[in-house]
């Protein structure tokens, strides 16, 4: 592994922190404590800034100002196509603050400069570029009825949006939210992660600047239990969205059952099978299993997290896996070539070194990695282990982190059971030459999206979501306007006897 950029001095980062107050009727203001919490540099553990803590009061001052800009406008009283060029000046500003925002991401969340500059800042930009082109095309229907009826559907915005985000994604995990929320009309309180306060602060000045009237996007830095609570509960919030872990995603739909029973929308966590075939060319399916992992230090929702080979390729494919995880380039983030930064924080970082000791006490093989990397941060060295049983820990839990648990399997009948064997049905991953095989497979496993031949692949009309216990609703594509519009019939008498 290279260990070089986790014990250099790590590289001062290009960037400055200007905002750092709650964003509430257009104005960054303290929260009404004056609390503030600190945001960290995961490659040290050291504070990059304080950050205004948002608590119950700040939620409700935020709600306020949503509900008057839904309810008295301008945003939803707007015409289709004045919000649409609103959101596309948002996506313009962005991209010409991409590299400041691109280097702000990486400080506050670890994940290689390039990564952040050349995918997720390009990918932001598409996304609000695409909603941008939905806000005039979002309309209803005239339905033919059994009677003397003209009816007709309103696709109406729901009014104002709670979104609740993770820290593994800060900036695509607003766009995913905000972008259709906005484009149908809403009006937004966004909670970011307490971990990855700041990217989103910064967007939304931007988003100020290009337009976006007062109160349409509100943005609350602070913790879970209380700020993520407060939204979830609120009677003023006609819809919540939350994406994180099942475990909180269950305490939002219960909190928003409890209050005034608003419609939520849930992506939570994943163990996604990645399944190659007999016939695959190991080579090729060795370096996109590997990506399916590791990408992203291993945070992903979607990582293909058990990698399901085939009995023939198996022996070939783990001494392959096992030389890419070791060739992987582990170091600080900011520095050219490096593929893996650090986990987020300790509570992470603690997590996946654990989830490891359990593979090793399971006695699946630890074939390389299994500890920590450098002594500051939270690096952890790129992990395998082979032998690993579908009853293990390892196989059953979201490590997310960079451990990749490979299974043996001989059929697939055998291993569409084993796939579905899991408490979520998030995505997988097929890697076959055979289109038979691959059409099988992919229409057997019970997941929301199946990558064959590919994986993480992201563009902004392909919906994402999970079965089971992943999740309730699609993100992104046409399928993510439904979250934010409400429907009403209006029907009228052809000839009204009143007349
Ligand atoms: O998640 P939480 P954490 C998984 C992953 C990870 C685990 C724990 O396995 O190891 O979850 O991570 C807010 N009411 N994922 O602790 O707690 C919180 O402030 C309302 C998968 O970070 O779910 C943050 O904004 N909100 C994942 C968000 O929920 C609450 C991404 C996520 O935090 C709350 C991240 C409450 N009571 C972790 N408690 C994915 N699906 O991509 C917390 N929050």
């Amino acid at each position: 592994f290279s260990t070089a950029a986790a014990t250099e001095e790590p590289i001062v980062p290009p960037v400055q922190v200007n905002y750092t107050q709650l964003l509430i009727d257009g104005q960054f203001v303290d929260s009404a404590s004056g609390k503030t919490f600190p945001t960290f540099d995961p490659r040290t553990g050291e504070v990059i800034a304080n950050v205004a803590e948002g608590e119950t009061e700040d939620v409700n001052r935020a709600v306020s100002a949503a509900r008057k800009a839904f309810d008295e406008g301008p945003w939803p009283k707007m015409t289709a196509y004045e919000r649409s060029r609103i959101l596309l000046r948002c996506a313009d500003l962005v991209e010409k603050h991409s590299d400041e925002l691109a280097a702000l991401e990486t400080w506050n969340c670890g994940k290689p400069y390039e990564q952040s500059a050349k995918a997720e800042l390009p990918m932001f930009v598409r996304l609000f570029h695409y909603y941008a082109g939905w806000a005039d095309k979002i309309h209803g229907l005239t339905v033919p009825a059994d009677g003397p009826y003209h009816v007709q559907t309103l696709h109406e915005p729901i009014g104002v949006a709670g979104q609740i985000i993770p820290w593994n994604f800060p900036l695509i995990m607003f766009a995913w939210k905000v972008g259709p929320a906005l484009a149908c009309g809403n009006t937004i309180v966004l909670k970011t992660a307490e971990q990855t306060p700041l990217t989103a602060l910064y967007v939304a000045k931007l988003f100020q600047e290009a337009g976006l009237p007062p109160g349409v996007l509100n943005i609350i830095s602070g913790f879970g239990p209380t700020a993520g609570a407060a939204i979830a509960s609120h009677m003023d919030v006609d819809k919540v969205a939350f994406r994180g872990s099942t475990d909180t995603g269950k305490i939002v739909l219960e909190l928003a059952a409890k209050s005034n029973l608003k419609p939520v929308t849930l992506e939570l966590g994943g163990k996604s099978p990645f399944i190659v075939c007999e016939d695959a060319d190991v080579d090729k399916a060795v370096e996109l299993a590997h990506f399916a992992l590791f990408f992203n230090q291993g945070q992903c929702c979607c990582a293909g997290s058990r990698t399901y080979v085939h009995e023939r390729v198996y022996d070939e494919f783990i001494e392959k896996a096992k030389a890419r995880a070791m060739r992987r380039v582990v170091g600080d983030p900011f520095k050219k070539g490096v593929e893996q930064g650090p986990q987020i924080d300790p509570e992470q970082f603690d997590k996946v070194l654990r989830y490891i000791r359990y593979g090793i006490e399971s006695n699946a093989t630890l074939e390389c990695g299994g500890e920590r990397l450098g002594s500051k941060g939270f690096y952890v060295q790129p992990t395998v282990f082979s032998n690993v049983q579908d009853d293990m820990l390892i196989a059953k839990d979201e490590i997310f982190g960079p451990v990749q648990t490979i299974l043996k399997f001989n059929d697939l009948d055998d291993v569409i059971k084993r796939a579905n064997t899991t408490r979520y049905g998030l995505a997988a991953g097929v890697f076959t030459k055979n289109l038979n095989t691959a059409n099988t497979l992919s229409r057997a496993l019970r997941a929301g999206t199946v990558w064959v031949n590919c994986f993480d692949v992201f563009d902004a009309a392909i919906p994402f979501g999970g079965y089971k216990m992943s999740g309730i609703g699609r993100e992104k594509g046409i399928y993510s306007l439904n979250n934010y519009l409400q429907v009403k019939g209006i029907v009228t008498p052809l000839k009204n006897p009143a007349w």
